[in-house]
């Protein structure tokens, strides 16, 4: 039932190429779909207008062909009032909500706009319909500029809700500090603008470089620097709020401040306002502008006692994982040893259960500790249980489940005299500091 890509009324601002350098404003194409454009790791966030039945008073609403309405705001920076208002409604009395009206022009009326049919209903009821690109007009750089919203449209309980996200984004080709590519710029947090920088993930834009010599898409945060590579140079990035043009002026002599960092990191991708920076190779320090960061993603390695090279991965990092890096005080965010673990025991059926869980010092979620070159979970953590006088009665891998965390089962051997004490030993470079459990079997 999908529809051809791109036979809505787009448009598509055709900009010649023109030779310029980095600090030129570099023109980048207007594009629109009713697939909404997305790379991995690019956190989209939608808005989910609050629906009302009442219409907003001012608002001249249509009477005809339509029933059963509910009106709310799409919410932007990019109209002089700060919202659009728009009208969910059906077609037929008893039918699925099939229309959406939006005010595009902003002009206080539903009654001049054409209503939005979907391009797909998931089903004959209709319970989800997907409509857009639907066109509106917003403030842009030389004039009105268009913007174009997807929406699904839920009728499922007493009341539909709509769900809105980009159906547009800017796309062109860049060149700057020798490098040359595709760039892409995403609203991610369906505003209407596209240069807003954020520490939280889903509330920033994104621009997307593809290098010309590069298989993947490179997709960084928007925010005042963009980092040319790894540890590489910084340029001031500026994008015009209608992503209309991006220019990126390099900053030969930015003060930085420094981050000390453990001997054995080797992967550090940071982010905050400032933008998002990675470094590999890192020699216990990091010189970054001065601002709050989020950790993104961390990489140890360390070697153990055979000189194979161990790796433990940490992602997803909680709100509270800020840090501060000031010009005249190095940071240090993270101290000591990269893990911390706890094992619990509980009684199940006549089966003991050993639950081990390992937690990032700095928050997070762990891909387990795993030598270079086997599968992510591969030699999981070993328990270990002696009897009362000491002896080994069972020594065992436990099971990787998620994210650090490990299971293990046992049953006391018929023989075995209690009490017994488990203790959880990893393998390789990265200890745990899991107390041993007492299990008083007799
Ligand atoms: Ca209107
Ligand atoms: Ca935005």
């Amino acid at each position: 039932m999908s529809r051809a890509m791109g036979t809505a009324s787009c448009v598509l601002m055709v900009l010649l190429g023109v030779a310029v350098s980095a600090q030129e404003r570099q023109p980048l194409e207007y594009h629109c779909s009713e697939v909404t454009k997305t790379f991995p790791r690019a956190y989209l966030r939608g808005q989910t207008p609050a629906l009302s039945e009442k219409p907003p008073e001012g608002l001249s609403v249509p009477t005809e062909g339509v029933t059963g309405a509910f009106f709310g705001k799409w919410v932007t920076p990019m109209v002089e009032a700060g919202h659009l208002w728009l009208m969910v409604a059906r077609s037929k009395q008893d039918g699925p909500y099939d229309r959406i009206v939006i005010d595009s022009d902003g002009d206080g009326s539903l009654t001049d706009e054409t209503p939005a049919e979907p391009w797909r209903l998931d089903d004959p009821s209709g319970k989800r319909a997907s409509f857009g690109p639907i066109k509106v007009t917003v403030k842009g750089e030389k004039g009105p500029a268009p913007y174009h919203l997807n929406a699904t449209v839920y009728s499922r309980g007493a009341r539909p809700s709509v769900y809105l996200r980009p159906g547009c984004w800017r796309e062109g080709r860049v060149q700057f500090g020798g490098m040359h590519g595709n760039c892409f710029l995403l609203d991610c947090n369906t505003d209407g603008r596209f240069n807003e920088a954020s520490l939280d993930l889903y509330s920033c834009d994104k621009i997307v470089i593809h290098k010309d010599q590069s298989a993947t898409p490179w997709v960084a945060y928007v925010g005042k620097y963009y980092q040319l590579d790894y540890g590489g140079e910084l340029f001031r990035l500026d994008i015009a709020p209608d992503g209309s043009s991006v220019s990126f002026k390099w900053e030969r002599n930015l003060p930085k401040g420094a981050v000390w960092l453990p001997a054995d990191l080797r992967y550090l991708h940071i982010h905050g306002e400032n933008g998002f920076f990675v470094f590999s190779g890192i020699r216990g320090q990091v010189l970054v502008p001065p601002g709050t960061y989020r950790f993104k993603y961390l990489e140890y390695t360390r070697a153990d006692e055979f000189a194979t090279n161990w790796t433990l991965g940490i992602s997803n990092f909680p709100r509270g994982s800020a840090f501060e890096v000031k010009l005249d005080e190095a940071a240090e965010p993270l101290k000591g040893e990269p893990l911390i673990s706890e094992l619990q025991v509980r009684k199940v059926g006549g089966r003991y259960e050993f639950q081990l869980r390992l937690r990032p010092r700095v928050g997070g979620w762990v891909d387990p500790p795993t030598p270079r070159g086997a599968e992510p979970g591969e030699f999981p953590p070993k328990l270990r249980i002696v009897d009362a006088k000491g002896a080994e009665v069972g020594r065992f891998g436990f099971t990787h489940r998620y994210s650090g965390y490990y299971v293990a089962k046992w049953t006391v051997p018929p023989d075995a005299q209690g009490p017994f004490t488990a203790t959880a030993e990893m393998l390789g470079p990265f200890k745990l500091n899991a107390n041993p459990v007492t299990i008083e079997a007799k």
